[in-house]
């Protein structure tokens, strides 16, 4: 009667690995964009796609990677032992947040177009340790195969 527990635990690891995947998928397709436009939807103070931005000692985790222009407001939180901050620089534009010290927590309202933006701490030196991303706006579509135009999903 030994179950070799090991294995559920790989079996559940990649079946959740699996659903993240499909949930992932899910929101990209179904996000059309265009349709909450003229519906009220209650956010009334032009807050716009909601977006994580977790910023540790020294990295930097957005809940996203997929963009399209539009406007985004980006939560920062201060998850590490020094003080972050976030900065999103690209198209001619540059939008930073307030300095914030470990456990503080800031939102930053961008309106990002299409192109190339860099995501990072501006606070000395985090740049260059590793707090910096990068993230591309639109448009193009993404090299990896990754298809949402497939007629044969059934969703
Ligand atoms: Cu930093």
């Amino acid at each position: 009667m030994t179950i070799p527990r090991i294995r559920h635990r790989v079996l559940l690891g990649v079946a959740g690995g699996g659903l993240a995947v499909l949930l992932a998928a899910c929101g990209g397709g179904g996000n059309g964009g265009s349709s909450d436009t003229s519906t009220g939807n209650g956010t009334s103070n032009g807050s716009g796609t909601k977006v994580t931005a977790e910023l540790s000692d020294f990295h930097i985790k957005l809940s996203t990677e997929k963009f399209k222009p539009g406007t985004y407001t980006f939560t920062a939180k201060n998850t590490g032992s020094h003080d972050h901050a976030l900065e999103i620089e690209g198209s001619g534009a540059e939008n930073r947040s307030k300095t914030l010290e470990p456990g503080q927590s800031t939102t930053l309202t961008v309106t990002l177009k299409s192109g190339s933006y860099e995501v990072y701490c501006p606070v000395d030196g985090h740049k260059d340790r590793g707090m910096k991303t990068d993230i591309t706006v639109g448009g193009s579509p993404a090299p990896s195969g990754n298809t949402d135009t497939s007629p044969g999903n059934g969703y």
